[in-house]
């Protein structure tokens, strides 16, 4: 298939025009939000969910302790239509979240289970760095050897003493470029809590996933 990132991510549209009809171009993937403890993964779900009101096929659930902690996970999924260029796709996105507690360790691998993306929520207070380092390095070693595709979200970014960019990517063992040859970017900026950049992840994440897909 003739598609390339850099072209790919400014043509690409989301609408809400799902065609059940068409089972031929129609495709399931499941997005996993992965992370430390904290950094926005619920957040970032939340947003989508509000995004996205009309194209919830579920209204998703969010299984938390009290103090708003994710316990298990958070799910949803969503229905849409996916178009680049001419190219058009009727997707079934299931949106799922773990917990970022360490103690609940064991469930993450359940819920990374099956994952076609991930999406990793980095967390800019400079607090946090040990636990961005670790939650990464999980991700790398669950997601290389399957080949993946994840990117890599730095939330929090309103915070005033938000860690520098180029500190988070050294730790992280990330190329100091803004973008990879491909054109997406190494690390995208977000604000889960107002909204910023958070569709434009998940986009991203789903077109490096369907990339993927055709390229296997
Ligand atoms: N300042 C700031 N706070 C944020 C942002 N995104 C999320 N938060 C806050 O960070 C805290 C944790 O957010 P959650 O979305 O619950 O984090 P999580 O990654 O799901 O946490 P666990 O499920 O416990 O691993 C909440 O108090 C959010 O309001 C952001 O962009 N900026
Ligand atoms: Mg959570």
């Amino acid at each position: 298939m003739e598609l390339h990132n850099k072209e790919g991510e400014s043509q690409l549209e989301i609408s809400g025009e799902f065609d059940f009809n068409d089972a031929e171009n129609m495709l399931q993937f499941k997005i996993v939000y992965w992370g430390p403890g904290e950094s926005g993964k619920t957040t970032n779900f939340f947003r989508l969910k509000e995004k996205f009101d009309l194209l919830k096929l579920s209204n998703g659930y969010s299984i938390e302790t009290t103090e708003g902690r994710t316990l298990w996970e958070d799910s949803l999924y969503l229905l849409f239509k996916f178009a680049i260029k001419d190219l058009k796709f009727n997707i079934i996105a299931h949106v799922v979240t773990c917990t970022g507690q360490e103690r609940f360790l064991s469930t993450r691998e359940y819920v990374l289970d099956g994952a076609d993306g991930i999406v990793f929520v980095g967390d800019s207070n400079p607090e946090k760095l040990e636990q961005n380092k670790r939650s990464f390095r999980e991700l790398v070693s669950f997601a290389s050897p399957k080949k993946i595709p994840y990117i890599v979200q730095l939330n929090k970014r309103d915070l005033e003493n938000a860690i520098k960019l180029s500190k988070f990517k050294i730790a992280l063992g990330l190329p100091l470029l803004d973008t990879y040859p491909d054109g997406s970017k190494v690390v995208y900026d977000a604000e889960a809590i107002q909204g910023v950049n958070i569709v434009k992840c998940f986009k991203q994440i789903i077109l490096q996933v369907i990339f993927n897909y055709f390229s296997e």
